[in-house]
């Protein structure tokens, strides 16, 4: 698979007869839709999207130009990543990641919406630094102990039971992405072991699960793009495989 970001001026890929996801290999959006396409072992192709200079063909599949869309049937596509998942999960019931009882699906919603404090404040920190208040820090760490309390009230080894679930699926690139913050100088968005044992062990779990650890990326590597990303000029293909190879001086033949 190419990591390569398509941009504007380059050509949409030709059609495989299978589903397709527009995204942004460092967006917590798309990761949230990838993960769900891998748990339910979906065959798709991905097309990365340069989001500064997006390719014209982006807008007839994502009306925003925002990533993930899902293209369904050629040339038809659904955008929103909850959207997108839920329409996943419904559509291919073989491999089901939500509750069938209607209350905990409301639960794992609110549980979404109350994180998104969290969420919030990790994206100020990361990418708008100068307007960082104390109370940011302190509505993240707030965040983070109501997901503690969650785990820790449910009993489960995942939010959604022994398997994960849309609920876990749906927070998880914002954790992979907060244990970027304390290598970018934000030492006060750290995931302290002492005081998050449970959730600490809930991340552990989490990037043992396929799904997860066939995308995840470090937390280097995430600071990395998020630096590049703030001196305004945001390095999409740095994993790209065919730019590091040809970037790499040849070995001498011994
Ligand atoms: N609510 C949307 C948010 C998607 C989103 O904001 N994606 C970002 C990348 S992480 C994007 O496409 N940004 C480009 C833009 O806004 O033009 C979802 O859940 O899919």
């Amino acid at each position: 698979m190419s990591e390569k970001h398509l941009q504007t001026g380059d050509d949409l890929p030709s059609y495989n007869e299978k589903l397709r996801l527009f995204a942004m290999r460092f967006c917590p959006y798309a990761e949230r839709s990838v993960l769900v396409l891998n748990a339910k072992k979906i065959q798709y192709d991905l097309v990365f999207i340069n989001l500064d200079h997006k390719p014209e063909w982006v807008f007839n599949f994502s009306p925003k130009g925002t990533v993930p869309a899902l293209e369904y049937e050629q040339g038809k596509a659904i955008f929103d990543s909850n959207i997108i998942n839920v329409y996943l999960d419904e559509k291919y019931p073989e491999v089901s990641l939500q509750s069938s009882d209607p209350l905990r699906r409301a639960q794992d919603k609110m549980l979404v919406e109350q994180f998104a404090g969290a969420q919030s404040a990790y994206y100020t920190a990361a990418f708008n630094a100068q307007a960082l208040q104390p109370n940011m820090a302190e509505n993240y760490h707030k965040g983070l102990e109501l997901l503690q309390k969650e785990i820790e009230a449910r009993g489960t080894k995942f939010l959604h039971g022994d398997e994960p679930g849309l609920v876990d699926y749906t927070i998880w690139p914002f954790l992979e992405r907060f244990e970027a913050l304390p290598l970018l100088g934000k030492a006060e968005f750290a995931i302290d072991k002492s005081k998050y044992e449970v959730l600490t062990n809930y991340m552990d779990s989490m990037k043992n699960v396929p799904a997860v650890k066939s995308y995840a990326l470090a937390a280097e590597t995430h600071a990395k793009f998020t630096e590049s990303r703030i001196k305004g000029d945001a390095n999409y293909n740095m994993l790209d495989s065919s730019a590091v190879c040809c970037m790499r001086p040849r070995k001498k033949k011994e």
